[in-house]
């Protein structure tokens, strides 16, 4: 969708000033090596565009999974705008209908028409989101995308798609997951609707990429995230930590098998 192919290895990716200012920080942060190269910001045709390093230049017929990170997936910026102001969307209403055509309630059955929050909400508590603190976005196999819903395949999925390149996967994240302990830009930001992306191919070489910054704020001189407990409206926590523990368990159990 956002992102196109582009000479010499890097991709182009629609501009988001965000996420332009976090990728960088991030370029001289404890965790550079997990995030893909940033070569700045160009305009074409009219268009601004991130210019980043290309994941999958050099692999062959790649398997990638898309992990979103988090127990919400949602600012709370947005319960602040679904309170003040009573603008609903019809297209997520459909998009939740074809999925559970009880989810909304009846006064969104009548005008057709869910807030963006709880669209977010209903996505976040339907999938692993809320409780395991990630969920599968998506799958990509031999260019077939799978599209994930149910958190209950989870697991074969973990089991399928990684089974080759398990253990480089899980030192990657153990690796990650120090690294953001030293990170100084973790530290200071509340990372959501950011992406762990995984990616190996026949040879075999395995990696995992922070990706999708759009939505990573940084957080206000008196707040300290701790990342790792539960969120509360107020606390701001992401529950990003929570979402890697799940995700280093998982793949731990995927190797005992
Ligand atoms: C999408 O829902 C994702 O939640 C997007 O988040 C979100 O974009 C979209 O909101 C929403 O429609 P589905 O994935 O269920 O289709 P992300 O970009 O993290 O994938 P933002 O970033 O805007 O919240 P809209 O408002 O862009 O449609
Ligand atoms: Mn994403």
């Amino acid at each position: 969708g956002n992102v196109r192919l582009s000479e010499g290895g890097e991709v182009l990716k629609r501009f988001c000033e965000v996420e332009d200012i976090c990728l960088q920080a991030l370029m001289s942060d404890a965790l550079c090596q997990f995030v893909p190269h940033y070569f700045g910001h160009i305009s074409q045709d009219g268009e601004r565009y991130i210019r980043l390093e290309d994941l999958l230049s050099g692999l062959k017929n790649p398997v990638i999974m898309d992990c979103k990170m988090g127990v919400r997936t949602y600012q709370e910026e947005e319960i602040i705008k679904a309170r003040s102001n009573a603008s609903v969307r019809s297209d997520m209403y459909q998009k939740m209908v074809k999925v559970d055509s009880a989810a909304p309630t009846a006064e969104e059955h009548a005008q057709k028409g869910v807030t963006k929050l709880h669209y977010l909400q209903w996505r976040d508590d339907s999938s692993s989101t809320s409780s395991l603190g990630f969920r599968i976005e998506g799958i990509v196999v031999r260019n077939m995308r799978l599209k994930t819903c149910s958190s209950q395949i989870h697991q074969n999925i973990l089991n399928l798609s990684l089974c080759v390149s398990q253990e480089a996967y899980e030192s990657r994240l153990q690796a990650l997951n120090e690294a953001l302990k030293e990170s100084s830009f973790f530290n200071r930001h509340e990372l959501i609707g950011s992406s762990l992306l995984f990616v190996h191919d026949c040879s075999s070489k395995a990696n995992i990429w922070m990706i999708d910054f759009g939505k990573t704020i940084p957080t206000p001189e008196d707040v300290r995230l701790r990342h790792d407990v539960p969120w509360v409206e107020g606390n701001r926590e992401d529950g990003y930590l929570i979402g890697l523990t799940s995700l280093i368990t998982l793949l731990g159990e995927a190797i005992k098998q």
